[in-house]
């Protein structure tokens, strides 16, 4: 950002109804890689006329994938909620199994689907990861699993979840929906507990369109998700095991490798808007980025920033709101919290009295937009934005509150 716009705050839209950026800047616009080689596998794709069930691109994206963690076992599948699915039934679990409520619905969803009850332990505020020692309280009999979120690509600690999952005889899973290109202590995530899921939806800064990636060490667990990808069929006719479609399509795999040969240009990206971020939101007080640790590899995808409330003067959602009328999408993930979602709030209405720092980030936290489709310049006029609505934090509330409910 330049001087000169540092010292003249820009004149918000909140008062003057002209936004800053005239298309919406979304949280999550797709990355695509280089169209000519997606073009090319199309055409390759239907010159075969193989478009789905394990062909030939699936296989090649399971490969490099497997190169790319450093894992024995790849199974594509058509998203990551259904790969949490089948990962989740083929480690057998059930009863209970320990999950944060500070994640996308989807973690929960894919347990409560299958009639297993999940529960919710807080998180530490520092890292916005499930914290083990409040996992260790929530363990009963009935607890089969541990279900942690890799939250942001900033990897859980893992060693504390294994611990207790070794000593309390939990298996240990983990929701990497946002860590693939990730590492923990020098290692891809990917390659830790008895399973990991990866998301390769259009938003997450790698995608297939739609898709995901279980990764296993275990040979007998990726049998048995690789069965109950398709159907359970091991051969013509022949289904040994119950199983769902969780198939990924080749025109997805297609997408999936074109993009993922272009990661490198993508993270650099994300790497210069978030320094961008760091520079722009610099000595604001109350304002906290989200920061990655410089000493493991990160993909940057989502630019975090938590708003407190007490010394801005200014709450997160009435900033959220000051954007949204500049057209930039900011969204508040994962407010309220996966526990104040149906049918969680209906099952375990005082659920949050345990969830202290799940409620207080959640009130807090704004995502903003990053991605190959932002560029430094616009980083550069969101930061000022954010300046210009907590330099006069009283009267922009005051404005916003007169609006109507968007
Ligand atoms: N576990 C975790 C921790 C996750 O974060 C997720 C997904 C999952 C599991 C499940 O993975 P999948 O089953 O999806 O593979 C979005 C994504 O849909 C979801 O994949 C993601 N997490 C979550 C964090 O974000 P919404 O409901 O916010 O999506 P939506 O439709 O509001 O889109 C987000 C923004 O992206 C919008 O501003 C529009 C923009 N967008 C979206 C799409 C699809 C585009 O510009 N182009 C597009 O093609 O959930």
């Amino acid at each position: 950002m330049h001087a000169a716009e540092k010292n003249s705050p820009p004149a918000l839209a909140v008062f003057t109804g002209k936004p800053a950026f005239l298309e919406p800047l979304h949280v999550g616009r797709p990355n695509l890689g280089d169209r000519k080689r997606l073009y090319e596998r199309f055409d390759q794709m239907l010159d075969r006329r193989w478009l789905s069930n394990n062909g030939p691109l699936v296989k090649e994206f399971e490969q490099e994938i497997a190169r790319h963690v450093g894992v024995k076992h790849v199974i594509c599948v058509c998203n990551a909620t259904i790969g949490l699915e089948i990962a989740i039934r083929a480690a057998d679990l059930e009863g209970e199994v320990i999950v944060p409520a500070y994640t996308f619905v989807a973690t929960a969803h894919a347990l409560q689907w299958q009639a297993i009850t999940p529960v919710f332990a807080d998180i530490d505020p520092a890292t916005h990861n499930i914290d083990p020692a409040r996992v260790e309280r929530h363990i009963t009999p009935r607890t089969t699993g541990i279900l942690a979120t890799h939250v942001w690509g900033r990897s859980c600690d893992i060693e504390a979840l294994s611990d207790i999952a070794r000593r309390r005889g939990l298996k240990l899973m983990f929701d990497a929906a946002h860590a693939f290109g990730c590492s923990h202590r020098g290692r891809m995530i990917g390659g830790f507990g008895l399973a990991e899921v990866f998301s390769f939806h259009a938003t997450k800064f790698l995608n297939s369109f739609e898709g995901g990636a279980i990764t296993t060490d275990d040979d007998a667990l990726a049998a048995r998700i690789r069965l109950m990808t398709n159907f359970g069929f091991a051969g013509f006719d022949n289904v040994i095991h119950i199983g769902t479609n969780g198939k990924m399509t080749e025109a997805c795999a297609a997408m999936g490798l074109t993009c993922l040969e272009s990661i490198g240009e993508v993270i650099e990206v994300n790497r210069r808007n978030h320094a961008a971020y760091a520079e722009g939101l610099a000595d604001l007080h109350g304002v906290k980025l989200v920061g990655y640790d410089d000493t493991e590899r990160n993909n940057h995808q989502y630019v975090v920033v938590e708003v407190d409330e007490t010394a801005t003067g200014l709450c997160r959602d009435a900033l959220v709101r000051v954007l949204h009328a500049e057209n930039v999408l900011a969204r508040k993930y994962f407010w309220p919290g996966a526990h104040r979602m149906e049918p969680y709030r209906s099952f375990f209405p005082h659920a949050g009295l345990l969830l202290p720092d799940t409620e207080r980030i959640a009130e807090r936290v704004v995502v903003l937009p990053t991605g190959t489709a932002v560029s430094v310049g616009d980083v550069g006029v969101i930061c000022g934005l954010i300046r210009a609505a907590l330099g006069d934090p009283a009267r922009v509330d005051e404005r916003v509150r007169t609006l109507p409910q968007g």
